[in-house]
């Protein structure tokens, strides 16, 4: 056991966390350089990313725009929600584990 292993047998796998995706979803009222700010702000994309983006949530009604553990993904589904009420706009923003 000079090297320890021993007593770490037997040896457990090392589990990845499950991953939530964080989905911005399309209204009619949001304006769209709030969602590419909102985007920049809290997902730290580039200013072409987010209006890129945005555009994608714009068209198909929804888009994954993050990938987080549990925690990081409500964080950021929170800093999404409080922001656009705060500033009086529908924007809705979700998180769904992924399989
Ligand atoms: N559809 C909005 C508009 O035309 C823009 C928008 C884009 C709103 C993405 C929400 O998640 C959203 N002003």
């Amino acid at each position: 056991d000079a090297d320890g292993t021993a007593l770490l047998e037997p040896r457990t796998r090392t589990r990845r966390p499950p991953l939530y995706k964080v989905l911005l979803l399309n209204d009619d009222f949001t304006p769209m350089e709030f969602v590419v700010h909102v985007l920049e702000r809290f997902f730290g994309m580039s200013h072409g990313h987010a209006f890129e983006m945005m555009l994608t949530v714009h068209k198909q009604g929804l888009a994954v725009v993050g990938v987080f553990t549990h925690e990081i993904a409500e964080t950021k589904v929170g800093q999404v929600m409080d922001f656009a009420r705060r500033h009086q706009h529908p924007l809705q923003c979700t998180m769904e584990r992924e399989d």
